[in-house]
């Protein structure tokens, strides 16, 4: 607990006797108490009024402050550090556009389901309601309310631990999210008595209580898994944040049943698990007949749940039937009906099943898996030819063939990835090995997540971390290369340099100077952006300088950025979602 007096700069009042300063704390200090008495250490964000002394006193008072360029990157650092850490992340910044800037990523963190708060300093509250023109003025706890879980504003110094112990537990109870704070400029300077003060904090007890499912349903599931011929297990990134990783691994090869991991959930279990359905992906989605879903929303990223991807319009009738376990009960029949909910933490609910899952368990029939074990062998050995390409310029399949193998050889370096075609044929290729190492563009498929999570990652874990960019994705977040050298971070930016958004191959059809609205400068050299602040930059244009360039990155820790020259005729528009593109309908325009 620090007082006004720990920190000298601050006492602004010298007239001010000594015992009557020592007796005192403020709202800053009150603040930076509360969040570090509930185990937060790190503030992602960007100083300036009303928060600059914030920010110092933070870092005065031992925690970590880590200061971005932009409050977007800030923003998804600590949506990402939320993640990682199930504790939520914290990204701090200014009012109205400060605030606004770091919204997106509060959003992002809503939906992708990641524990964060944005705390944002405001300006004053009787000019901003009679709207008399304030700088920076907004009305931002209402802005924010339809990004987030809730949003809260304290207007008094005594209610800061309140305030903060709220915001902990909305972010973190229940289905995880994000959380807006709004503290008033006056607020920092508020002072009261330093003792009253700190018993006015609160520390959370238990904010993601376990929540065990009914007996009943766990009966219900597991009759309905028993059942099955054709079992398949699917694992979403809520079954990555929960960290249930022995007994989701238990589950699996008790059970034997074939899995096939989200994006973000890859390396739960190693992505060469003999179990792994991933290089059959297609075929198991249309031919399961009881898929048992944990922590995965059946989204557009699983098709609904129907259509093709699940073998045609008479899925249902062919009786596919789901078994879902989620901490959020109105999440179930959000798509298609249900057959076996299983509503609680994925922890309890996992164990719950493998109590349920005696010596006698019956593993799913030999037909099925041996069914599946052939696609994959077919689809394995056809992969891996294309990745041991040689060409120059690189296709997506030789330059992520070398990123796999170092990969392989670092499975606990942290991938990010983001872009359209970088990021499906990433996703694909490179193999991960441990939980929680994956992080990419998410539910809502995101560019400009790429430099703030990576930031996240190398500062939560200290690990090495390689951000596979597709060069448009990259641009979102670009500048934070200098954050990155200034916190001299183990960082590796991998730039899929193919000239432009998918592609860099179009043409302004008019023959008009302006280039298409997809293309970039040809043959850029992002590789000295991130020279001109002290870190390393390599231009690669083969799979093999590739590869040693990563290899080089990863083992020194310092900040580096590769230009990987990728063919700009490869890949297609929109990567694997061409589909959701609207075409022009309109033939004679
Ligand atoms: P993916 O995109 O990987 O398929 P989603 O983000 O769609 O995954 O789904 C994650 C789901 O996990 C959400 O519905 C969320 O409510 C759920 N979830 C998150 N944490 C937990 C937890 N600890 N226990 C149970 N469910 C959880
Ligand atoms: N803006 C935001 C915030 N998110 C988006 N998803 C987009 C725009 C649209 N978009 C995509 O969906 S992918 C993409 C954009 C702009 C970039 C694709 O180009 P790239 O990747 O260079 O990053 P590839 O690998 O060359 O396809």
């Amino acid at each position: 607990m620090s007082t006004v007096l720990d920190n000298p700069p601050t006492i602004s009042k010298p007239a001010v006797a000594a015992e009557a300063i020592r007796a005192q704390t403020d709202g800053f200090h009150l603040v930076i108490d509360a969040l570090k008495l509930n185990g937060i250490d790190t503030i992602f964000g960007l100083p300036g009024i009303p928060i600059t002394d914030l920010t110092r006193l933070a870092q005065a008072e031992g925690m970590r402050v880590i200061s971005f360029r932009h409050e977007q990157n800030a923003g998804n650092a600590a949506a990402a550090a939320g993640f990682l850490t199930q504790k939520p992340g914290i990204c701090l910044t200014v009012s109205a556009p400060g605030f606004l800037n770091g919204l997106t990523a509060l959003a992002n963190a809503t939906v992708n389901c990641f524990p964060m708060i944005l705390i944002s300093g405001s300006s004053e509250r009787e000019i901003v309601d009679l709207q008399q023109g304030d700088y920076e003025e907004m009305d931002q706890l209402n802005a924010a309310k339809p990004f987030c879980k809730a949003a809260f504003r304290i207007l008094h110094a005594q209610d800061i631990g309140i305030g903060i112990a709220r915001a902990i537990r909305t972010a973190l109870s229940g289905r995880p999210g994000g959380v807006y704070l709004d503290l008033p400029a006056k607020l920092f300077s508020q002072t009261m008595d330093a003792v009253a003060g700190r018993e006015s904090l609160i520390k959370v007890i238990d904010p993601a209580p376990r929540q065990l499912p009914a007996p009943d349903t766990v009966q219900r599931a597991l009759q309905v898994l028993e059942g099955a011929k054709r079992p398949l297990i699917l694992l979403g990134k809520g079954a990555a944040y929960a960290q249930a990783d022995d007994e989701i691994r238990a589950l699996v090869e008790k059970t034997g049943i074939p899995y096939l991991p989200m994006s973000m959930a890859k390396g739960l279990l190693p992505d060469t698990h003999e179990q792994s359905a991933a290089a059959a992906r297609s075929y198991v989605l249309a031919e399961a007949d009881v898929v048992l879903l944990v922590g995965a929303r059946l989204n557009w990223l699983l098709s609904h749940g129907k259509g093709k991807t699940w073998g045609g319009p008479d899925a249902q009738k062919l009786a596919k039937k789901f078994i879902q376990i989620d901490i959020s009960p109105t999440e179930i029949d959000s798509n298609v009906p249900i057959a076996a909910p299983l509503i609680g933490d994925i922890g309890s609910c996992v164990s719950a099943l493998l109590a349920g899952i005696g010596s006698g368990w019956k593993k799913p029939p030999a037909e099925w898996t041996g069914a599946i074990a052939e696609r994959k062998d077919k689809n394995l050995s056809k992969m891996a030819a294309m990745l041991t390409q040689d060409v120059s310029p690189m296709n997506f399949h030789g330059a992520l063939g070398a990123i796999r193998d170092v990969v392989r050889q670092r499975p606990d370096a942290i991938v990010v990835n983001e872009g359209a075609n970088t990021l499906d044929f990433a996703r694909s290729i490179v193999d991960m090995y441990e939980p929680r190492k994956r992080l990419d563009c998410g539910t809502w498929g995101i560019m400009g997540i790429g430099m703030g999570f990576a930031v996240a990652a190398a500062v939560t874990t200290g690990k090495p971390v390689i951000a596979i960019e597709g060069d448009s994705a990259f641009g979102f977040s670009g500048m934070e290369v200098e954050t990155i050298c200034r916190y001299d971070l183990p960082v590796c930016v991998v730039i899929f340099n193919n000239n432009g958004v998918y592609k860099g191959t179009d043409a302004n059809p008019t023959g008009g100077k302006d280039p298409a609205p997809t293309v970039f400068v040809k043959n850029s050299r992002y590789d000295l952006l991130m020279e001109a602040f002290g870190g390393k930059g390599v231009v690669a244009t083969t799979p093999d300088e590739l590869k040693r360039a990563l290899q080089e990155a990863v083992a020194s820790g310092r900040p580096t950025l590769i230009n990987a020259v990728i063919d700009e005729t490869a890949g297609t528009e929109s990567g694997r979602i061409t589909s959701l593109n609207p075409q022009k309908a309109a033939i004679n325009k």
